[in-house]
């Protein structure tokens, strides 16, 4: 299996941790999607990373999609539930994750690739009023439980999109303090960074 992605995408990242969790090997393929000269296209019409191909040279995405077939290619370190208002609300916290980080996306392409003569100011506050609002329910549906799901689970894919929606957050955004803000969501991303597939897929710039 090919994934294509970037090291500093969060979407690609929650992927990798998967693949990681799993033990399964893939080639991981660097792609700048925003270069002119990029061939994302070929593999996703939709432009975007991640994207996996498979070895007869079909393809997957989004991230969503990739994350729950992976988590069928092998028992090890099941990531959801089977089936049911469980499973349900695990890919529930993987949305929120997700969407936390859509709208943080958009406000960081609204500020970096638009003069600013022409931002929005509205339109940044609805996004960044998304992240606060998402990142509020994270921490009250979190509580002082040891990971996403409650009792009766264990590590879950809630687990990981949320990690790796903090740890762009922390990436891209430092000035916004969710570790002070929300002092359960700094416990639970300290402990995913002890994870190896956490350790191994830091984004970073390089
Ligand atoms: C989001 C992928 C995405 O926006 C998923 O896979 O979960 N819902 C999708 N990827 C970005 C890179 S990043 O910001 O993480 C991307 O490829 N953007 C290129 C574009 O043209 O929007």
């Amino acid at each position: 299996m090919k994934l294509i992605g970037s090291v500093t995408s969060p979407y690609v990242r929650k992927v990798r941790v998967v693949m990681a969790e799993k033990k399964l090997d893939f080639e991981f393929v660097q792609e700048n999607v925003w270069a002119p000269e990029t061939i994302i296209q070929q593999t996703n019409p939709l432009g975007k990373v991640p994207c996996l191909v498979m070895e007869d040279g079909s393809t997957l995405y989004d991230s969503r999609v990739i994350a729950e077939y992976i988590d069928t290619l092998t028992p090890v370190c099941k990531l959801l539930p089977p089936n049911g208002r469980d499973r349900a609300e695990v890919k529930t916290w993987e949305a929120l994750a997700d969407g936390v980080l859509d709208a943080a996306i958009l406000v960081r392409l609204e500020k970096t690739l638009r003069p600013s003569e022409q931002q929005s100011p509205e339109w940044i506050a609805r996004q960044w009023s998304k992240v606060h609002a998402g990142l509020r329910v994270m921490s009250e549906d979190l509580g002082d439980g040891p990971f996403c799901m409650g009792k009766g689970h264990q590590y879950t894919l809630a687990d990981v999109a949320v990690g790796c929606a903090l740890g762009w957050l922390a990436f891209r955004f430092p000035e916004i303090d969710w570790r002070g803000d929300y002092p359960n969501l700094a416990r639970l991303f300290d402990k995913l960074s002890e994870r190896a597939s956490f350790r191994d897929t830091v984004p970073s710039l390089a």
